[in-house]
């Protein structure tokens, strides 16, 4: 295309070759010019034809070249957004909805920001306890708090559906903790309740095991120990046996044999009679679980932080 362009200046340009013919006219006789004059437009024209047909197959040389090097095939599937997933305590979570759903449990939701009442007071949980202390409960400003456990969604529940009741509160909950890799400020966990006449500490042991045979879908063994919680009475810690060793001892049950896994008890008078339940004619018993805990058993994560770190790396492993 350049070298063409050269010899179109070179021939045809203002001072080319043509035009040097012209500046001869002046040495012809006169009735020679008009002849010379039309011969020199014949040759002009025919160049110029010839010089506008080759840029012309050089056009098309260069555009086919093109079309065949970029040429793409736009009747090709798209490759398409790659499909997301449940995050793992939200599937362990569903998971827990639907076994208490089939046990005859309502599935209850409630705020995150709690008042003080219902988190704290309407649990038997008096002034003096340390989770009522800056340090472990995210306060606001206005007196409210960011709920510590799902216990208040299961307050409330009391106040509206009045007895006989069974009921789940699943959600996530906020403690000031310092963080590290089991200890977070944001968790998830499941209570769960039943108020009926005549409800003792068997229905409660059938109801753990129950539940707890489904989660890790084989028997397993469990055992009580008493503990303390202000919100029920008697109260205990459910162990079960663990379920890598099966008893001996190992890493996971820190040679115990036995792993910590939910504190459950009958609910206490003050807490039913506060409630609007009459202690006298209903009696219930209630239990709480932690789904994280729960996911990183499941999956086998050993660090608590991954599960709001919004890693798309870890979450797309699920
Ligand atoms: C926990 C939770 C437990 C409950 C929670 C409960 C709720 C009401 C009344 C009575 Cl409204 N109890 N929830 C009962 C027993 C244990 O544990 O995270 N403990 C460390």
């Amino acid at each position: 295309m350049e070298a063409l362009e050269g010899v179109r200046v070179d021939v045809l340009g203002r001072k080319g070759t043509l035009g040097q013919f012209s500046k001869e006219f002046g040495k012809l006789a006169p009735q020679e010019r008009a002849a010379a004059g039309k011969a020199l437009n014949a040759a002009k024209d025919a160049l110029e034809s010839a010089f506008e047909a080759r840029k012309h197959s050089f056009d098309t040389e260069a555009l086919n070249a093109r079309l065949g090097s970029e040429w793409i095939d736009l009747t090709l599937p798209a490759p398409g957004a790659r499909p997301g997933s449940l995050h793992p305590v939200t599937q362990v979570q569903m998971e827990l909805e639907d076994l208490f759903t089939s046990l005859g449990f309502a599935v209850l939701d409630g705020p995150e920001v709690e008042t003080e009442y219902h988190n704290f007071d309407a649990l038997n949980i008096p002034a003096s306890h340390p989770a009522r202390d800056m340090q472990d409960t995210f306060w606001l400003t206005d007196s409210n708090l960011l709920r510590t456990h799902t216990s208040p969604v299961q307050v409330r529940g009391m106040e509206r559906l009045g007895p006989p009741l069974r009921m789940i509160a699943p959600g996530r909950v906020f403690r000031n903790e310092e963080v590290d890799a089991s200890h977070e400020h944001t968790f998830y966990q499941v209570e769960g309740m039943m108020v009926d006449r005549n409800v003792s500490v068997a229905h409660m042991l059938y109801f753990m095991k129950t539940l707890l045979s489904a989660i890790f879908r084989r028997e397993v063994t469990i055992r009580l120990r008493p503990g303390y919680f202000p919100f029920v009475e008697p109260g205990f810690e459910l162990d079960i046996q663990c379920l890598i060793c099966g008893g001996p001892g190992c890493p996971v049950c820190k040679q115990s044999g036995w792993v910590e896994l939910m504190p459950c008890g009958l609910v206490h008078p003050n807490v039913l009679r506060m409630s609007g339940i009459d202690p006298d004619e209903w009696g219930g018993f209630a239990f709480g679980l932690g789904l994280t805990r729960l996911a990183m058993m499941r999956y086998g994560i050993d660090d608590i932080r991954l599960f709001e770190s919004g890693d798309l790396r870890f979450l797309r492993q699920f």
